[in-house]
């Protein structure tokens, strides 16, 4: 989608520090880190939130997990890692093109909401 900020990102229109990419999945830096180690992984395919998560979207969301294990193998999370993905304006959600947080490098709280 051509007004989405993160298909833009997706496509290099718009820079972003890479992580990580694969056929599925592209992983970059969040211009606003909350941890050392904040990370956003996104399905190339445009999906507004999880909430449009069904049976065609199977492998997608299964590579978007896979994408977030492996960005913190790579950037060394062995003590832990939060994966967030927030859904809707009571989640706070701020783009609407699917996206996990990949959160660590450091102790959280057990606070979730
Ligand atoms: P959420 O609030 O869950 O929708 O998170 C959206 C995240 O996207 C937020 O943590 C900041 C990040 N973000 C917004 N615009 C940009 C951008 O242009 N570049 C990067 N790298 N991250 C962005």
């Amino acid at each position: 989608m051509s007004d989405c900020l993160f298909c833009r990102i997706i496509s290099g229109e718009i820079p972003s520090a890479k992580v990580y990419e694969d056929a599925l999945t592209y992983a970059f830096r969040d211009i606003n880190p909350m941890m050392p180690v904040h990370v956003l992984v996104v399905p190339k395919q445009h999906l507004a939130s999880v909430a449009a998560a069904d049976e065609a979207t199977d492998e997608v969301l299964a590579g978007c997990l896979r994408t977030c294990a492996k960005v913190a193998a790579q950037e060394g999370l062995t003590g832990g890692f939060r994966v967030v993905s927030n859904c809707g304006d009571d989640a706070c959600q701020s783009v609407q093109h699917l996206h996990f947080h990949v959160l660590g490098g450091g102790k959280m709280t057990d606070r979730m909401g």
